[in-house]
């Protein structure tokens, strides 16, 4: 019998789970023993060598051509021609761009290919991971102030007390349901903290907002000072159709843009493409780039509110 495999997935909540489900996939169908841990991008630095000599499966994170197992949605998961070249769909990797989150993904796969019956809790989790993972909230009050379990948990990730501490979660969830999980005592203290941290955010972003105009939004959110809440623009001025801004990162600064999701114009503008003049990406929907310095960032992201607000007019 081989050693333990090692599940590395993305610390987020699809990734959690993702990494709870192959688990207990693992566990009762294949009988192997398994142990999880949590990736970050800095790790893909040396991709070619992560885990050498180790048995390693991959969720929710890029393609690795080793992985005894992979499964991943982000359509930015090769992280070179060559990785995606050895990349074909098999009975232990799968990827699917067009699925919301990546539990869905897996819970299909071993269905089909090794005859595994999710349980109920699995499909309530793969059902909050697409809501999560694709923002797709019924309102901006759901996904600021929504406390399902899943929402408590998802939100318990921004003030994780340890970086070993989704782990715990991960271990929970191979075998609780959402409600156990989150009546856990320092998820419920992580949860208050969280909660409090959402508050200051909602209360700063007034300060932040550059200007609304046309129905778009520039804000300036680059101080450290700032706490951010991601909707928070769409919370305190739910008339725009998109906001630009500005917030800072571990190495610089971050331009984002995106359209408001719970009214979007009736046409919109290609954000992904808009930021490509820069250098950056994304949907059409969303989309960033770190253009460099502060100023260089207060600059992209004037121009970014500028286009947005003319491709609307010409619409
Ligand atoms: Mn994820």
């Amino acid at each position: 019998m081989a050693g333990p495999i090692t599940i590395h997935y993305h610390r987020d909540f699809d990734g959690m789970v993702s990494a709870g489900v192959l688990a207990n996939i693992l566990r009762e169908i294949h009988g192997e023993r398994v142990q999880w841990r949590s990736v970050n991008y800095d790790q893909r630095r040396d991709w070619a060598n992560f885990q050498r000599g180790h048995r390693f499966a991959i969720v929710d994170f890029h393609f690795h051509p080793k992985a005894a197992y992979w499964f991943d949605h982000h359509p930015t998961t090769f992280l070179s021609p060559e990785d995606e070249a050895k990349y074909a769909p098999s009975e232990k990797w799968a990827f699917d761009p067009e699925s919301p989150s990546c539990p869905p993904i897996i819970l299909a796969h071993a269905e089909k290919y090794w005859d595994y019956k999710t349980p109920e809790r699995f499909r309530d989790m793969a059902h909050w991971s697409n809501v999560i993972d694709a923002a797709k909230f019924e309102s901006v009050d759901e996904a600021l102030f929504g406390d399902d379990p899943a929402l408590r948990i998802s939100r318990c990730m921004t003030v994780a007390p340890t970086v070993d501490w989704p782990d715990r979660i991960v271990g929970d969830m191979v075998d609780l349901r959402l409600e156990d999980i989150a009546m856990r005592p320092d998820v419920e203290k992580a949860w208050q903290r969280a909660v409090r941290n959402r508050d200051k955010a909602l209360d700063h972003f007034p300060g932040t907002v550059q200007w609304v105009e046309d129905r778009v939004m520039l804000y300036d959110a680059s101080s450290n000072k700032i706490r951010r809440e991601r909707f928070a623009p769409f919370f305190h001025h739910p008339e725009i159709h998109y906001a630009v801004g500005v917030i800072p990162t571990r190495s610089g600064f971050h331009v984002t843009a995106g359209v408001n999701p719970w009214n979007p114009p009736s046409e919109t503008v290609h954000i992904g493409e808009i930021m490509q003049t820069w250098g950056g990406g994304g949907h059409r929907a969303v989309g960033g780039v770190n253009p460099g310095g502060h100023d260089k960032a207060i600059e992209v992201s004037e121009l970014v509110a500028a286009i947005v607000r003319e491709k609307m007019a010409a619409l």
